[in-house]
């Protein structure tokens, strides 16, 4: 079972998206810990306002809200570890190995996508955000959706997500106990944020992503807000950036800064 953070575990068979619940719950003064799991999204949301697909009942779609003492720089970390106890949570329940896809993708052997993450609430360290309302700490809701169950097969997807979904059921060939991925998720992110708190121990998460990351040694199209460059990925930093490789120069991406990073071959 997980251990004492997240106790306040919230349940829901239909919600608009779990990371608009526990926002609002952050305004509201919500303290560190709180998830949302639901069966099913009815605008579940993805990056820049996309949509997350799930059908009812398939797969994990929940949200944790945090107050990690993290510099505002740095706070791209929460999520990062999100995705790393997912990927951990995968290989306890289903034995498999997934990479990540630079900040937090987690992909199949292929790569194609089992989980999204995203990271809302006071990640840039400005004021009157969900933790400054409430008068504490900074608070970041990180959601992630795991494609546990669907899609079955390719032929469950719609023609947008054949080739670039999967499922870690596609994956493994057998059906996942999504409730096993939720509790195995949990205990594994307990120990990780933790780390956060101390400069070896973002080091070492920085460490476990750097070994995770399927984007290092592949050409890359870096877009930022108002500007782009191509070059190939080298590195992961102790702060968990991304270091590209643009034949003159070595840039260094932030995780906040980046619309997408994409293969560019
Ligand atoms: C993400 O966005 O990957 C973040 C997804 C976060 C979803 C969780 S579920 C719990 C919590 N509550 C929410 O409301 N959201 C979070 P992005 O990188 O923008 O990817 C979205 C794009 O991936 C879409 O535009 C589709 O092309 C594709 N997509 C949608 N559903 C997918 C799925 N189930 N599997 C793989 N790809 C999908």
């Amino acid at each position: 079972m997980p251990g004492a953070r997240f106790t306040d575990i919230r349940r829901f068979d239909t919600i608009d998206s779990t990371n608009r619940y526990l926002l609002d719950q952050a305004r509201a003064g919500a303290p560190d810990g709180v998830v949302a799991v639901a069966d099913h999204q009815s605008a579940g949301r993805g990056r820049l306002g996309r949509r997350w697909e799930a059908p009812a009942g398939a797969n994990l779609l929940v949200s944790v809200l945090l107050r990690p003492e993290l510099p505002a720089p740095l706070r791209h970390l929460a999520p990062a570890v999100v995705a790393l106890a997912a990927a951990e949570a995968a290989e306890t329940v289903a034995g498999l190995v997934l990479g990540i896809k630079w900040p937090n993708d987690l992909l199949g052997s292929d790569g194609r996508k089992v989980a999204g993450v995203l990271a809302e609430g006071d990640l840039a360290g400005g004021e009157g955000g969900p933790g400054s309302a409430a008068g504490g700490r900074p608070a970041v809701v990180v959601g992630i959706g795991i494609n546990v169950n669907w899609p079955a097969e390719d032929g469950d997807l719609p023609d947008d997500l054949v080739g670039t979904a999967t499922s870690l059921r596609q994956e493994a060939g057998h059906p996942v106990d999504r409730w096993e991925v939720l509790d195995a998720l949990l205990t594994a992110l307990e120990p990780r944020l933790s780390d956060l708190g101390t400069v070896p121990g973002r080091a070492r998460q920085a460490e476990d992503l750097r070994r995770r990351c399927t984007t290092l040694g592949t050409p890359v199209r870096v877009q930022l807000a108002d500007s782009g460059f191509e070059g190939i990925a080298v590195d992961v930093t102790a702060e968990g950036h991304l270091v590209v490789d643009t034949g003159g120069e070595f840039r260094t991406v932030l995780a906040g800064d980046v619309v997408h990073v994409r293969r560019s071959t």
